[in-house]
């Protein structure tokens, strides 16, 4: 690696969503969740994460210190409409002061409106099985760009579509806990469609505002290049996880298997910029026992780098996925990209290695204008609840504490110089045999 830079004005920042950070927020469908042992790790609970509702002030100076010039945050919907149609000005001043105290720091905000929480009475009204979700989904979006369209200029509709459908829908490991390829498939054709119409309803009201969504892009790879049905498999993952998405988007329609939920369209190309949550690469093998995962049993290559959470560190996976976006002809921001290590033994090469893979990417013409690194502060992992570390500061959810890791020094200096410090070891070969992956979920 030979030390390049980034293009001038490159965004630099970590992200974070409100559930995960906030602390305080039951009225959502998670918090539901949470209340029922087993469904997360250690019986943990989203409160306090990190005390960020109220702490977001000296969170942003030390990101600021750690010369981060953007940061990506969710909004929370139950906070905001903790009712159907009633807006609560509390909410939104409170996320008017959270957004400006960005701008007076100079850093850039992107803010995601859905990032994975429901509010009690949607999630009561069937969730996104629920058609009519879509469109209170876009009255959120309009009510929220009359109030604070002005303070960001970077939006996100909907974090992972995939994800909420995979898990909620196909796992049944998150909420509403089912398991149902017919619901799955329903469940992301209304996420589309939420997508579309708050897509049109933000560009009304305010056409200035770059809008889209993040994607959750991740490499299947077959599991034996000489296996034609491991190739095959491995396509159709990468086809439904990856591509149904980006494809309905583009052509302004939705595209198999989603047709299966019936026809419905949107504007095409209703994406100004393309969001990336990268973090893992799969192998997949044919199995017949695997009916309800596209015939694909995943697995881990044996010799693999891996995070806590098993997740194979595979950077040459972000150069793939950017180089393939190029086709969408629209700027790339990494939105997401981060690792589960507590120790911070890996994350540094984590981080070398990706935001290395990122330059390769930008030098063979794919747009990537920033990168946010998953996540600042350890903080509610979801159902692993507060096992998996992803922050490069620790936060202790007991005394509040944040202590950064060395990982956080490193990443400041790539922030600061915006260049990939010169002196990085090649990663290691890639490994040559395969064995089963850990739990299947797919964040
Ligand atoms: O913590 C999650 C985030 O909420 C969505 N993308 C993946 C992250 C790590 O699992």
């Amino acid at each position: 690696m030979t030390g390049g830079r980034f293009p001038d004005r490159f965004l630099w920042g970590t992200a974070t969503a409100a559930h995960q950070v906030e602390g305080g927020n039951h009225a959502n469908d998670w918090w539901a969740w949470e209340q029922v042992p087993g469904h997360i790790k250690n019986n943990d609970r989203s409160d306090p994460a990190c005390q960020h509702y109220e702490r977001y002030i000296s969170d942003f100076d030390l990101l600021r210190s750690l010369h981060q010039n953007a940061h990506r945050l969710s909004l929370e919907w139950s906070r905001i409409e903790p009712a159907p149609g009633k807006f609560s000005s509390t909410a939104l001043a409170h996320y008017r002061d959270v957004l400006q105290a960005l701008g007076d720091r100079g850093m850039e905000p992107f803010v995601t409106l859905h990032h994975f929480t429901n509010p009690t009475w949607i999630a009561n009204a069937g969730g996104w099985d629920a058609p009519g979700t879509a469109e209170y989904f876009a009255r959120f979006a309009e009510r929220v760009t009359d109030a604070l369209g002005d303070l960001a200029r970077y939006w996100i509709t909907i974090n992972e579509p995939t994800v909420i459908a995979y898990q909620g829908y196909v796992r049944g490991e998150w909420p509403p806990g089912r398991r149902d390829l017919g619901a799955a498939v329903r469940v992301l054709a209304t996420l589309l469609r939420g997508h579309w119409l708050a897509y049109e309803r933000i560009k009304r009201r305010r056409p200035e505002l770059q809008v889209g969504l993040a994607h959750h892009l991740r490499v299947f790879d077959p599991a034996r290049w000489f296996a034609p049905q491991d190739r095959v498999v491995a396509a159709a993952f990468g086809r439904v996880f990856n591509e149904t998405i980006l494809r309905s988007l583009r052509q302004g329609r939705l595209v198999f298997p989603l047709t299966r939920a019936g026809k419905r369209s949107g504007p095409r190309h209703s994406q100004d910029f393309i969001g990336v949550n990268y973090y893992t690469r799969e192998l997949v093998k044919f199995n017949h026992r695997y009916g309800a995962e596209l015939f694909g049993e995943r697995m881990l290559p044996a010799e693999a780098r891996r995070s806590d959470l098993k997740w194979e560190l595979y950077p040459d996976g972000l150069y793939r996925t950017l180089l393939s976006l190029r086709r969408e002809r629209r700027p790339i921001f990494i939105t997401e990209n981060g690792i589960a290590d507590a120790q911070d033994t890996m994350r540094p090469e984590f981080l070398l290695t990706h935001v290395g893979a990122m330059l390769r990417a930008i030098e063979s013409g794919a747009p990537v204008r920033g990168y946010f690194h998953w996540t600042c502060f350890d903080n509610f992992e979801w159902a692993e609840g507060y096992s998996a570390k992803f922050g490069l500061i620790a936060c202790d959810p007991l005394t509040q504490e944040r202590r950064p890791r060395p990982s956080a020094r490193l990443y400041a200096q790539i922030c600061l110089t915006n260049q990939v410090p010169a002196s990085v070891e090649p990663p290691p070969a890639p490994p040559r045999s395969v064995e089963p992956a850990g739990p299947a979920d797919l964040r």
